[in-house]
């Protein structure tokens, strides 16, 4: 160990994993086994959300502590100004060896390139699955081999060569399991003499709801191409056969993307053994948003509903987190900035929103610990034909108000449409099937869950 004995951070996110397509949450359809690992180890968050489900503004929310209004990156058509301030710009400053490895997608060139970080070294925008480029402190290299083996080759790397007198914090960023599900040819065949499960809301018709829901184009039996889905269905298949068709050929890629994370992610766990870094690494996997796995028969994100509001997050730390833990309070993106300066022993900026989840991870829920938490997505209409919206969420309800209208924001269509309101019953209705907006037995809970929506609002300064 070197002089300075404050913990290392390892903080592995994917992109799109779904907390539901992971063995330690409970995956009816695959094993993760080495994710589970940190959660047997450590800790395992059931409400962790993302307060804007999609990749960008969650990796914003995450490298600034604050919400996207602020952070200025409300949209995929906007870049992050790196002249703010960041945690790694804050580690850095305080003696930490700082590292970036992978998906960045926040902008390159200029102000836009990452800050704050020692090394460098990431896919432009999206990146590729096969033989991708990446670039190194700036510089576009080309790599031979499959991104998710890259990117932990060069986190290893990485972890190797660094400088052992001073604790690192590496964010190791996976582009997988991004749309459009590459897997690489170790996992090629799996799954292929199985039929995957489909979900409980595989065959939502969208009744009971806004019209935003049935408005969206992100349907499995629709909206999924040939890419996708790596060729057309057969011929001769009905429509619903067809659907059945398009979502194994889909999860099962999907999945295919993750087993090679979870390998990827056993890796970097037996290096910290090998290395007896183990003890003094405080490991995180989480993924910048959740995902609809055929979900309400849809795949992408960007609704507040469970499945893509949900954030996987896992978390080790033998020196405070007690084994096999389960953590129910609410945590959420805007929370992890503020838990790494807490752990290297630095004091939060009063600018920063969040709050450190290290009383949490400690079995510790403080007083007053959120109950609710305030969720907005800007991107009006374009993509997947999502509106936009904003709402609450507390442990039994979700208010959801789609405004449907683009305000001038970037990757937004000026074509509004009109507001609505939704209501969930989480208790009653925990697949979000059935809006009780407008039943007059709810009407004292609208009531209420507007008044915190809009004191909420106000508190995080989103005025608009
Ligand atoms: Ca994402």
């Amino acid at each position: 160990m070197g002089s300075d004995s404050r913990p290392n951070i390892l903080f592995i996110m994917s992109d799109d994993h779904a907390a539901h397509a992971m063995s330690c949450y409970g995956s009816r359809i695959n094993e993760t086994p080495n994710l589970d690992r940190i959660a047997e180890e450590g800790m395992r968050f059931d409400n962790c959300f993302c307060t804007n489900s999609i990749c960008a503004p969650s990796r914003a929310t995450i490298l600034t502590g604050l919400y996207n209004h602020l952070n200025g990156v409300k949209t995929l058509g906007d870049g992050l100004d790196g002249r703010q301030q960041t945690v790694p710009k804050i580690l850095q400053k305080n003696g930490y060896q700082t590292g970036l490895i992978g998906k960045w997608h926040l902008g390159h060139g200029g102000v836009y390139d990452p800050t704050g970080f020692d090394y460098w070294n990431i896919l432009p925008d999206q990146g590729e699955y096969h033989n991708p480029s990446m670039y190194e402190m700036g510089e576009l290299k080309p790599y031979t081999g499959y991104v998710t083996d890259i990117i932990t080759d060069l986190s290893l790397e990485w972890l190797e060569n660094r400088d052992q007198d001073k604790p690192f914090f590496l964010m190791c960023h996976h582009k997988a399991p991004h749309r459009h599900w590459e897997p690489d040819d170790k996992h090629a065949h799996m799954y292929e003499d199985i039929d995957i499960p489909e979900p409980e809301t595989f065959y939502d018709d969208y009744s009971n709801r806004a019209a935003a829901a049935a408005a969206a184009t992100m349907r499995i039996d629709r909206d999924l191409n040939a890419l996708d889905t790596k060729g057309e269905p057969p011929e001769g298949l009905t429509p619903l056969e067809v659907k059945k068709w398009k979502y194994q050929r889909y999860i099962k890629d999907y999945l295919r993307c993750i087993a090679s994370v979870d390998d990827n992610v056993g890796r970097l766990l037996d290096y910290l053994d090998e290395k007896g870094l183990a003890d003094n690494t405080i490991v995180i996997y989480t993924s910048d948003q959740g995902f609809f796995l055929g979900d309400h028969g849809w795949y992408d994100k960007r609704f507040m509903y469970e499945e893509s509001l949900r954030m996987p997050f896992i978390v080790r730390y033998p020196k405070e987190i007690r084994p096999g833990s389960v953590q129910k309070a609410m945590a959420l993106n805007v929370d992890f900035a503020p838990t790494f300066l807490d752990y290297a022993g630095i004091d939060i900026p009063d600018h920063m929103q969040g709050s450190s989840l290290r009383p949490l991870m400690k079995g510790e829920v403080p007083e007053g610990w959120q109950t609710s938490m305030y969720y907005r997505y800007w991107m009006h209409l374009s993509h997947h034909g999502v509106y936009a919206h904003y709402g609450i969420r507390t442990e039994r309800y979700k208010l959801i108000y789609y405004y449907a209208e683009a305000l001038g924001t970037t990757h937004s269509i000026d074509d509004p449409k009109e507001p609505e309101w939704e209501l969930f019953d989480l208790q009653k209705d925990p697949y979000e099937l059935n809006s009780v907006y407008h039943d007059p037995e709810y009407a004292d809970t609208v009531r209420s869950l507007k008044e915190q929506l809009y004191r909420l609002k106000e508190k995080v300064k989103d005025y608009e």
